[in-house]
């Protein structure tokens, strides 16, 4: 079903259009591309909130700058679906997050209008500064570079660093806080406070009427932007003198608050500020699912709601009838409250995925237990490191492919002093719509080689559980729990805690021929291989390693003595993940077998259904069958 655009909306073909527009026709258009990105994610699903949150900043930004010229660097990306919208991307936006569709983030190879790739946080003012001073260095004085920031991503230490530089620079380089109190969950911290303090206190309403007064007398008699600018110096100066204020502290004009739905008003402001040379903010303050009455109230809920029928706002489910497993998330944040309520040294540390990772749950029920630090992975993983110091055992849950953003602190400040910090590392492996940006590929390649860590990996929920159970009884250095997006198999899986021990895998079926090892919840797709393949005739054997760290010596000995054909398969990198280890294992004891790896491929996996994405990379149970089948032909053997 192709969504019909308003008819504003249905006349943009690019920027250029945009700027042909008059004021009224301006809100006109603020109206359809909201309207349109109703439409749409109602039907297809994705971000919601964040993009109806930034309509007027998008439109204005367009209006205003040159773009692509001018560069325009959204952090995080899932607000920038006003920006695809009116950047030729309309009439396949559609396609938004689906195989071989948009994607869902600004992505370089998709448009010359996405001056920079994201989908982690807080990157955009250190690479608009980047192209900012690459500007300067070639000589194009007149090009502007914008970077739009969230007052949630501002709390990012890369945001902090990136200012600290900027401040320093001299650079053409616009940041515009686009403060609408909230991360996917609540907004946390000090930073959050200050920001709240600076859109109310008295001094900044006095402050921003006199820099809007300098900057009309400005427009009106077209002074020189220097002069101006000194002009403006001054009256700041003198403000500052009763307040300080964080941004210029660190040497960057601080312009705002204003407000971030006023069409007009971001015109005119933005109209002054490319005219006002150096490193500048503008905090804008807006509300994060404006328009759309239900995600304005419960914003949470509304960040990435999935399908929902627009005029009751209510979020389509799948039509299952039968009891379904629970996601692990879910597994993962009841099991965590079960376990802190038992042992009052665990504690729970999240770096603002509260709701995304299940630990909402302890935030809940023991909230002086549990901290939400901010989009702030490196902090969160020493942070825990010192909990752990003092005895306690903080269970730190970052998704996958967040946790790369920490590799250091798990090295550094946990792993080289062996100190007990549990690790929950939520959607291990592919994970869909997402995208490249988003998957959890490569944990078990880079935590594999760092000394003193388990690395474990449940293939069911009831597995979690206990590998959750049994990493708190250590107290014997990190542990890793690698879990992936979505649903576990198991209905009934509130099982009684039983203690794992650590390095042991499982057989989960004998045979002959042909011997699987899998890790994690993968390894369903081999028992389904298996079942399919046992009405043939075939019969491989298939062990669930449970631990790619420490390997399960004994269970290896025992399968490379008995198998010389072995297929490995896990939801991660092939280079130096988990079937790495099988080979190394096989190399370091003089085995000889031949062994095909099944995994996540060498090159970066686009976006599309989980399902779809594993068939691709041919780890999926078809394609298992087919690797055994292949793995039994003698031509196979001498290719
Ligand atoms: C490094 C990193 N950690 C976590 C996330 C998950 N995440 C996506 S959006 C978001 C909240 C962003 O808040 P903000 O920047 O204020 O934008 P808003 O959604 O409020 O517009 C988070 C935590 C991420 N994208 N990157």
């Amino acid at each position: 079903m192709l969504i019909q655009p308003g008819k504003i909306l249905a006349n943009i073909e690019s920027p250029e259009d945009v700027k042909k527009l008059n004021q009224t026709q301006l809100v006109e258009l603020c109206n359809d591309l909201r309207q349109f990105i109703v439409d749409n994610v109602s039907v297809y699903g994705g971000h919601f909130g964040a993009s109806l949150g930034v309509v007027e900043l998008t439109v204005a930004l367009h209006y205003v700058f040159n773009t692509p010229y001018d560069q325009l660097i959204w952090d995080v990306g899932h607000q920038a679906y006003g920006h695809k919208i009116l950047t030729g991307r309309r009439d396949i936006f559609h396609t938004n997050r689906t195989y071989n569709g948009l994607s869902g983030f600004p992505k370089i190879s998709e448009s010359e209008y996405d001056a920079f790739g994201v989908g982690h946080s807080t990157t955009s003012i250190s690479a608009g500064l980047g192209m900012a001073i690459a500007s300067k260095y070639k000589n194009e004085q007149d090009r502007q570079h914008i970077a739009v920031i969230g007052d949630g991503a501002m709390t990012g230490g890369l945001a902090f660093e990136a200012m600290n530089h900027a401040g320093v620079s001299d650079s053409n380089l616009l940041i515009i806080l686009n403060d609408n109190c909230m991360s996917i969950d609540p907004n946390v911290g000090a930073l959050k406070d200050y920001l709240t303090d600076i859109t109310t206190s008295h001094t900044y309403n006095r402050l921003k009427s006199d820099v809007w007064n300098v900057l009309g007398k400005m427009s009106k008699f077209g002074k020189s932007a220097q002069e101006i600018a000194s002009k403006l110096e001054s009256s700041l100066k003198s403000l500052i003198l009763h307040q300080s204020n964080l941004f210029e502290s660190l040497n960057l004009r601080y312009f705002g608050p204003v407000d971030g739905h006023d069409i007009d008003h971001l015109v005119h402001v933005m109209d002054d500020l490319k005219k006002i040379p150096g490193p500048k903010i503008l905090h804008c303050i807006t509300t994060k699912g404006k328009g759309y009455r239900l995600a304005e109230k419960d914003q949470t809920k509304w960040h990435a709601p999935g399908k929902f029928d627009k005029i009751t706002g209510v979020i389509r489910k799948k039509d299952i009838e039968t009891p379904q497993p629970p996601k692990y998330q879910n597994v993962f944040g009841e099991t965590l409250l079960e376990l802190a309520n038992q042992n009052d040294k665990i504690m729970g540390v999240t770096p603002a995925m509260p709701s995304g990772s299940s630990m909402n749950i302890m935030m809940d029920a023991l909230p002086d237990r549990s901290f939400d630090v901010g989009i702030a992975e490196q902090h969160a993983v020493t942070f825990s490191a010192g909990l752990a110091t003092q005895g306690l055992i903080p269970f730190c849950n970052i998704y996958s492919t967040f946790m790369q953003r920490a590799y250091d602190q798990v090295i550094h400040d946990v792993a080289i002093q062996k100190l007990p910090v549990v690790f929950c590392l939520d959607r291990a492996g592919l994970v869909g719509a997402d995208g490249p940006t988003h998957h959890g590929a490569y944990d078990i390649a880079y935590m594999r080689c760092i000394p003193n860590i388990v690395i474990a990996s449940p293939m069911n929920e009831s597995e979690l559980r206990n590998m959750m159970y049994t990493a708190q009884l250590s107290g014997n250095g990190p542990i890793a729990i690698r879990y992936p997006r979505g649903q576990g198999v198991l209905v009934n899986w509130k099982t009684p805690f039983e203690k794992i021990e650590i390095g042991k895998g499982k057989k989960i079926c004998d045979g002959n021929d042909v011997a699987i090892l899998s890790f994690g919840h993968v390894g369903n797709y081999a028992v389904e291989a298996c079942a399919e393949l046992r009405e043939s005739g075939v019969r491989p054997a298939h062990f669930d390693l449970r631990f790619a760290k420490p390997l399960d010596i004994q269970l290896l000995h025992e399968v490379f003595s008995g198998y010389k054909k072995i297929i490995t398969i896990e939801d991660g990198c092939l280079p130096g993940g988990f079937g790495s280890s099988i080979i190394e294992f096989m190399a370091d004891n003089n085995y000889s077998a031949q062994v095909v790896r099944l995994g996540i491929p060498d090159e970066i996996i686009e976006h599309g259904e989980i399902e779809q994405l594993h068939k691709d990379c041919n780890y999926d149970s078809e394609s298992i069958v087919s690797a055994v089948i292949k793995l039994l032909e003698p031509e196979y053997v001498q290719s």
